[in-house]
């Protein structure tokens, strides 16, 4: 019934505020991700973790900190995605700092247009990422990853998935986005894209955010997830560098897995930003696999 899964591990921080997101996919790996999915059935091939440069820890330049190692490692994310896409295994890239979904959903939306498939992205995170080199207030890249997929961004960045942009606003749904810089709202209004912020979550419930955000999804659609694991409240996700208050609770945070599952559309997956450094005996980490287990189907099957 279901296609393998191909963990993709990216060690590094260099787009990031903080050191530490660089020891994310061993956490994950250290939490069980491999085994949990396993124990729902699934075929799972872990590839081990891509090479890198190492994180300069310079200040910005021209409003970007790192731009060529970031470009090199998204390149090499952007390969390794496409290969297991093209593979017909379901790439996880296990992150890593956000600044990597460039590559990823470069490849995704690279994926899609050669096999004329529909695409939808779900943005979970408590950041929009949408700011450019102009208006950043950190030139950290992990700030403007979604930008760079809709046009906006440094021409290495954007020259990725072969085509600019890399994906139209319009396939974007963002979940439980509560910090957004100035400049960076205004740009997001500007491009019109449709973000599903923790106002709205507490106002309609998640039920009904996720019953939107996954509207007009039919057979020909590939379902990306690229899962900021900030989203969560830090109450229970304090494993992250860049927390914000009133995130998602754990049982919002499951029902918005939960209901991606049961679309059965699901694609490829990024699992962004867990930094160790800042966690408490791995629980952030046993977290992030517990709802990555709900994102491939545990509820759905205890139901069946
Ligand atoms: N993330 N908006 C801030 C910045 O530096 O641009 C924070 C970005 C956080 C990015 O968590 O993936
Ligand atoms: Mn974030
Ligand atoms: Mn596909
Ligand atoms: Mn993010």
């Amino acid at each position: 019934m279901s296609v393998a899964i191909r963990l993709i591990g990216a060690p590094t921080d260099v787009g990031a505020g903080s050191r530490g997101a660089s020891m994310g996919p061993e956490a994950l790996r250290v939490a069980g991700l491999r085994e949990a999915l396993q124990a729902l059935g699934l075929r799972v091939d872990d590839q081990g973790n891509l090479a890198g440069p190492a994180n300069p820890w310079q200040p910005p330049l021209d409003g970007y900190r790192h731009l060529p190692e970031v470009v090199a490692w998204n390149r090499a994310v952007f390969m390794a995605v496409r290969d297991a896409l093209d593979a017909a295994t379901l790439p996880v890239l296990l992150g890593g700092d956000h600044s990597l979904a460039v590559g990823s959903i470069g490849a995704v939306a690279a994926h899609c247009r050669a096999r004329g498939r529909k695409l939808r992205v779900l943005w979970l995170d408590a950041h929009a990422d949408f700011n450019t080199s102009a208006i950043t207030p950190t030139g950290n890249l992990h700030g403007m990853p979604v930008a760079c997929l809709c046009g906006h961004g440094p021409q290495e960045l954007l020259a990725l998935s072969g085509t600019v942009p890399a994906i139209a606003p319009h396939c974007l749904r963002q979940i439980g986005i509560r910090s957004v810089d100035a400049g960076e709202k205004r740009l997001v209004h500007g491009v019109g894209l449709d973000v599903f912020d923790m106002r709205t979550i507490d106002e309609l419930g998640m039920r009904q955010v996720m019953d939107m955000a996954l509207a007009g999804l039919d057979d020909e659609t590939h379902l990306h997830v690229s899962f900021d694991v900030d989203f969560l409240d830090p109450d229970i996700a304090p494993g992250v560098a860049t927390t914000v208050r009133g995130g998602p609770s754990y049982r919002e945070a499951q029902l918005c897995m939960e209901m991606i599952a049961d679309t059965g559309l699901l694609g490829s997956l990024d699992v962004m930003e867990l930094n160790p450094a800042y966690d408490v005996r791995n629980r952030t980490a046993e977290l992030a696999v517990d709802l990555i287990e709900s994102l491939f189907g545990k509820a759905t099957l205890m139901r069946a």
